[in-house]
């Protein structure tokens, strides 16, 4: 397994925002896999197994559809 890209989220409080979240990344263009550890009130780590590089402003991009913001 060569792991994937490794994202904060931050506002996601609930699974649903997972779904969503995980729903929007799945998107991507060669996305193969979406993890997400949910940490309510904190950041959470998505991880993203994909077959290509993916950029952090579609990543980003991808998020805020979901309605979330990539932790800085
Ligand atoms: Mo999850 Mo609901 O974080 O508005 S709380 S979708």
């Amino acid at each position: 397994d060569r792991g994937g890209q490794s994202f904060e989220v931050a506002g996601m409080t609930c699974e649903h925002c997972v779904m969503s979240v995980t729903e929007e990344l799945s998107a991507l263009d060669g996305v193969e896999a979406v993890s997400v550890d949910l940490r309510p009130g904190a950041a959470s780590t998505v991880v993203v197994t994909a077959t290509r590089a993916l950029t952090g402003a579609e990543v980003e991009a991808a998020v805020e559809d979901a309605g979330y913001t990539l932790a800085r």
